[in-house]
């Protein structure tokens, strides 16, 4: 070792800050953390920068499993593999590395499948734990354990992390971390959801309902597939200036409240329907109407939004017979993690897919709560918090 070089912290337990959701729907809590080294199949990151996705306040505001306390929240990200655990082979210290909720092992029957992104040999679940051997990595300092969030919690300067939830990049193309990050969740699931779950065709229209950052990037899917029509659907219409919808070729359509989705008016917009409809917000009464938008014989429901737990929407069993619509939902747009997010980098590389527009506010790490805030009153897309800042 040079002298100018760090002592190397692999196989030792790692103090650091992290911002801990100690109540539901409280400020997150800024404090020092112990990180436990990777065990096997883990790699423990330093995060560089992470973003706030709209699942983080979602779960952050849960008082009832699967919301849970203390926790780590944060799932949006990118870092830098600091040791690995035992019989990890793909990745080593050094590495770039986007974490993603969604497991990808590479080697079971719907990892191999080209029809799905739905692992099952670690089956995607909420969980507070380690995916692999259901424990925890965190403990604050008076050794009181601290649970995960999505097999990420990016929301500390140190994770560990299972390797199935790890995607390898290479940024020597110089694409900012602050870019990059966005691959994580929410840029990445609507793009994919338009290309892949939808497989938008040109020329076909396009209502996507809740216009987020999810929303948004549905419509950048659609755009870049050649869609004639985009129609977006939102109660907050001033939040976009008109070049900001512009942009991502959106059609505005303001709603006064969320029950009073005008069926009749977007059926005259659409002539008889939308070829797809996107619920990105994760109510069912939404979910109904995107389902009613759509046009009978080959119409396509796609639900992205997170709806609280145990919420059921209904569909008239006669509708569903005689329609012929289609209604899916879609983790992580239908991507593939380890293939897809490469793929997506190159396409933002090549200058034909957006991120920068995505991003709205760079905050430091420590302004953690200030960003829950704009996001919740609607001000912010995606808000980068860079952890060394
Ligand atoms: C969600 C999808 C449903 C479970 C939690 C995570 N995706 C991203 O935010
Ligand atoms: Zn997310």
């Amino acid at each position: 070792m040079g002298s100018h070089q760090k002592p190397s912290t692999a196989g030792k337990p790692i103090r650091c800050k992290a911002a801990v959701c100690r109540v539901a729907g409280a400020p997150l809590v800024m404090e020092e953390v112990t990180v436990a080294p990777p065990q096997a199949h883990e790699a423990r990151i330093r995060i560089v920068c992470t973003s706030l996705c709209q699942s983080d306040v979602t779960f952050w505001k849960l008082k009832d499993f699967p919301g849970i306390t203390p926790r780590i929240l944060g799932h949006e990200a990118i870092g830098i593999v600091e040791s690995v655990g035992a019989e990890v082979t793909e990745l080593t210290e050094g590495d770039t590395v986007i974490p993603v909720f969604l497991p990808d092992c590479g080697e079971c029957s719907d990892c191999l499948s080209k029809k799905s992104n739905l692992c099952s040999k670690l089956p995607f679940k909420v969980s507070p734990w380690m995916p692999r051997d259901g424990t925890s990595r965190f403990t604050d300092l008076d050794g009181n354990t601290i649970h995960h969030f999505l097999s990420v919690s990016s929301f500390s300067e140190y994770t560990v992390v299972d390797i199935a939830h790890l995607t390898k990049i290479d940024l020597d193309g110089d694409v900012q971390m602050n870019r990059a990050c966005l691959l994580s969740c929410g840029i990445s699931t609507g793009v994919g959801a338009a290309w892949r779950t939808a497989d938008v065709e040109e020329g076909t229209t396009v209502v996507i309902f809740g216009l987020g950052s999810i929303g948004l990037a549905v419509a950048e899917g659609a755009r870049i597939r050649g869609a004639a029509r985009i129609i977006g659907i939102d109660m907050k219409p001033e939040k976009f200036d008109v070049g900001q919808l512009e942009d991502f070729r959106v059609q505005m359509v303001a709603l006064s409240c969320l029950e009073c989705i005008e069926l009749q008016v977007i059926n005259e917009m659409t002539e008889g329907g939308a070829d797809y409809c996107f619920e990105c917000v994760g109510l069912p009464s939404l979910m109904e109407e995107a389902y009613a938008c759509c046009r009978k014989g080959w119409g396509k429901t796609i639900v992205l939004g997170v709806a609280r737990p145990m919420s059921e929407m209904k569909l008239e069993c006669f509708e569903v017979l005689h329609s012929g619509k289609i209604l899916t939902g879609s983790l992580f747009g239908g991507l593939k993690p380890k293939s897809d997010i490469p793929m997506l980098l190159k396409r933002y590389m090549d200058r034909d897919l957006e991120l920068d527009k995505f991003v709205t506010h760079e905050l430091d790490f420590k302004e953690i709560n200030t960003a829950f805030d704009l996001l919740i009153e609607g001000k912010s897309l995606r808000c980068v918090m860079w952890m060394d800042r």
